[in-house]
């Protein structure tokens, strides 16, 4: 009997519905059943009183047994039956290992910047990325009627804000926000009314970089520039300035990178110049300085701004700017889940 029991159990495990359990009820209790017929087939005649009563107490404990067991074994194939139809879920399932997302390369390039520059002292400033026209433009030397305000088209909006076309739109309200001295770079989105190619988007990210203080000159914007570059590559870095022309700066400068990946010897990344274009910058325009509330006599101060999604296809080997925002998730999963 004991043996009978242990068989019973084993077949209740594997029994999932109440069907299944009911199957076994019958082969069990059933009117032909192995425990009835136990019962049935005995000759109690042939038994003494002692062994009657042993083996009638034995085969009661073996058929409450089965009672109980055969019960539950109904209950739970009748709450799992209920879990997986109001749920859809069967709890009884093994479960399946959660996938780690991603970050977008932007994101983790902003984050790089963002520690390295904090590690230099600047403040990360949070910016709009709907303007008025006057910091976008006006406030940094770009009045209405200059020329080069046709470089930077971008959308508007009916109540004559609009998208910025670059971060450096928010020079101006960071000096009058945070005063002088100052050390800010402020990350961020920003768009223009372009065609999109293999090297633009109508919507991309810049970083830019303010520091005004007393004494402030080239060569304290070539310094951080290297520091931010060696960083960023892991590497030391050969930078040379070109004069480059922007309305906010004087003297503004291209600043390029010599090629990490040749070296300088020329290759298809640097169309065989050995050079890299890479971070407009310069010393900041005293009527800049001026708008911000700034005494362009007493503080000078230098800007950049970096393209940060050009750094990320430089960092990250992208072929074509136009992956960043298509949203495909094969792209975005190729990146770290954290640097
Ligand atoms: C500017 O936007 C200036 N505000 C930068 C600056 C700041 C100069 C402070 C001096 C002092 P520019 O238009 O060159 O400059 O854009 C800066 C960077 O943004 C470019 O080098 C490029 O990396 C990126 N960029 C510009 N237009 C696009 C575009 N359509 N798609 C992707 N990246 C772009």
């Amino acid at each position: 009997m004991l043996e009978m029991k242990e068989q019973l159990k084993s077949e209740l495990s594997e029994a999932k519905t109440a069907e299944a359990v009911e199957q076994i009820r019958i082969k069990y209790l059933g009117r032909k059943g192995i425990i009835t017929t136990l019962a049935k087939n005995t000759d109690f005649s042939k038994l003494s009183v002692e062994e009657k009563k042993a083996f009638g107490g034995k085969l009661n404990e073996l058929k409450s047994f089965a009672e109980e067991a055969l019960t539950a074994a109904k209950e739970m194939a009748a709450a799992s039956h209920v879990a997986k139809k109001s749920t859809g879920l069967d709890l009884t399932l093994p479960g399946s290992s959660g996938k780690l997302g991603s970050l977008h390369p932007i994101s983790l390039i902003q984050m790089e910047l963002e520690t390295i520059f904090q590690g230099m002292g600047f403040t990360v400033v949070s910016s709009p990325e709907c303007e008025l026209e006057y910091y976008n433009f006006d406030a940094v030397n770009l009045p209405a009627d200059h020329p080069a305000r046709e470089m930077q088209d971008t959308y508007w909006m009916t109540n004559g804000m609009l998208m910025r076309t670059h971060t450096s739109a928010n020079q101006v309200r960071t000096m009058e926000k945070m005063g002088v001295p100052l050390k800010a770079i402020f990350p961020g989105r920003c768009f223009r009314n372009e065609s999109a190619d293999m090297s633009h988007e109508n919507t991309f990210y810049q970083c830019e970089g303010l520091m005004v203080d007393e004494n402030i000159s080239v060569a304290n914007l070539i310094a951080v520039m290297k520091t931010l570059l060696s960083e960023i590559f892991h590497r030391d870095v050969t930078v040379r300035l070109r004069p480059g022309f922007f309305p906010f700066v004087e003297p503004g400068f291209e600043l390029d990178l010599q090629c990490i990946f040749c070296s300088g010897a020329g290759c298809s990344t640097c169309h065989g110049t050995g050079w890299i274009e890479l971070i407009p910058c310069g010393l900041v325009h005293p009527n800049v300085l001026k708008f911000g509330g700034v005494d362009p006599e007493k503080y000078s101060g230098f800007a950049f701004g970096v393209g940060l999604t050009r750094l990320a296809m430089m960092k990250y080997g992208i072929p074509d700017i136009r992956l960043f925002n298509a949203g495909d998730l094969r792209f975005n999963e190729q990146f770290p889940v954290y640097i």
